[in-house]
């Protein structure tokens, strides 16, 4: 006989494991434009954002890839690339938060890579990876990442966001999106 009070807790991580599953699922049909490696995370956790961009601009290459970071994003780390530089702009909090018993005051707003020389550049034929690690906010649902790719001629930017109960079908330049699920459980993340 089945203990009614542990169905429950052993109900929500199957449901859990199932929305991921799904949108791993899903992912494949996003992988034209530039779209996340990873689509869903727990809220809260530290999670390692990888945009994947997948071509140039009408064949140009990508000379720069700039991501603004969503609110609630928290202790963002871009990863270098060789051969671009890095750029990491900041911006006030709307309020003082304590991080590790320290006040912090303000956060990164915006990442952006730079090629160093034509030779840097990706080219179109090519696939490349822009890597950064951050902590997620607790609240969950979608979470938006507008991201511009600037070409030696042209660029895309990839800002648009659904409207209410909407999806991206239909979007010419959707904003890489991310899946917050509920969160684990407490724990210390940075
Ligand atoms: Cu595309």
């Amino acid at each position: 006989m089945m203990n009614s009070q542990a169905l429950p807790r052993f109900r929500a991580p199957l449901l859990t494991v199932m929305s991921v599953l799904s949108l791993l699922a899903a992912a494949p049909a996003a992988q034209a434009h530039v779209s996340l490696e990873w689509p869903a995370a727990f809220a809260a956790s530290a999670y390692k954002a990888s945009f994947q961009v997948g071509h140039g601009c009408s064949g140009s290459p990508t000379r720069e890839v700039t991501v603004e970071i969503p609110p609630g994003v928290r202790g963002v780390k871009p990863m270098p690339r060789p051969g671009w530089s890095l750029a990491i702009e900041r911006a006030p909090l709307p309020r003082p938060e304590t991080s590790h018993g320290r006040t912090v005051t303000d956060e990164v707003s915006r990442v952006t890579w730079t090629a160093n020389t034509p030779q840097d550049m990706l080219q179109d034929a090519h696939y490349g990876e822009f890597v950064l690690r951050a902590t997620l906010p607790a609240q969950e649902g979608a979470l938006y990442w507008p991201v511009r790719q600037a070409c030696v001629q042209g660029r895309y930017d990839w800002v648009q966001v659904p409207g209410p109960g909407k999806d991206a079908k239909g979007l010419s330049a959707p904003a890489p999106r991310l899946d917050l699920m509920p969160a684990s459980g407490g724990g210390h993340v940075h």
